[in-house]
Parts: C-alpha cells; sequence; structure tokens
C-alpha cells in the first residue's frame, strides 16, 4: 500500500514554513526588527519578540483610517480598561502620531528584562476597541 500525502497535509507543511519565514519577529525566535501594520483597530502581527536589550529597528505602516500609535508599557504596568494620563507615566517606549497611510522608522532599545510587555494604541478608544499586542523580550545571547 503507498503512503500519499493529502492536500491537508501538504496544505499544514506549506502553513508551517510560512510562519517560520514570517518577517517582523512575529512570536517565535526573536528579532531585532519588528514591522508592524496599524489598522483600525489592530496591530498585524499582535505579537513580537525581541532579545533583551538590543537595539531593535521599528518599521509601522499605518494602512487605517485614522491616526494611531505604538506603545510598550513598562513591566508589570498593563492598561487595565482605558489609556490614561495614568499609564503615560508607565510607558516604556512609543511611536505616536503615526498617520493615515504613512509608514514611520525609528530605532528603540529593548527592556533589559526578559519578559512579556504590553503593547497599546494610545489614541482614545482604541485600546478599547481592541488595539492591544503583546512583547516578547527574552533574553539576549
Ligand atoms: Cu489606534
Amino acid at each position: 500500500m503507498r503512503v500519499r500525502k493529502s492536500p491537508f497535509t501538504i496544505a499544514l507543511v506549506l502553513g508551517f514554513a510560512l510562519l517560520l519565514t514570517a518577517c517582523g519577529g512575529s512570536g517565535g525566535a526573536p528579532s531585532v526588527s519588528i514591522h508592524v501594520t496599524l489598522t483600525d483597530f489592530a496591530f498585524s502581527p499582535n505579537t513580537f519578540t525581541i532579545p533583551a536589550g538590543a537595539k531593535i529597528s521599528f518599521m509601522a505602516v499605518n494602512n487605517g483610517a485614522g491616526e494611531h500609535s505604538f506603545v510598550i508599557m513598562k513591566a508589570g504596568h498593563d492598561v487595565a480598561g482605558h489609556f490614561t494620563s495614568a499609564d503615560q507615566a508607565n510607558v516604556y517606549w512609543e511611536k505616536d502620531h503615526i498617520a493615515p497611510g504613512q509608514t514611520v522608522s525609528d530605532t528603540f532599545t529593548a527592556p533589559g528584562d526578559p519578559g512579556t510587555y504590553q503593547v497599546v494604541c494610545g489614541v482614545p478608544g482604541h485600546f478599547e476597541a481592541g488595539m492591544v499586542a503583546r512583547l516578547i523580550v527574552v533574553r539576549g545571547k
């Protein structure tokens, strides 16, 4: 009896290969670059894995109809309910006022402490609309 690969198996293998080659440090192996697309109201991808203490090159494209921002909160200071002026004091790094249609680039230094950091959009109402992501900082080499 011959063993045949089903279309489902092939699709699974292809999907996994795509995941492995996805750029922007989405999820898996740490990357020193973040490439994020902003829409109304989401970050894509919504998980970024970077090495602790590394210099990170950041690029964001706003494909939404409104202004957005990329705000990394300090460890242990997750936004609860609404992004307020009190939260502003607990921002680790942010790129704000990213206009619709705009592409912005910047650099920042990753937090030195490994852990999961919350990323939010600081524009009023966007956090509530679900514009939240995760930044996973792993021990660098
Ligand atoms: Cu936003």
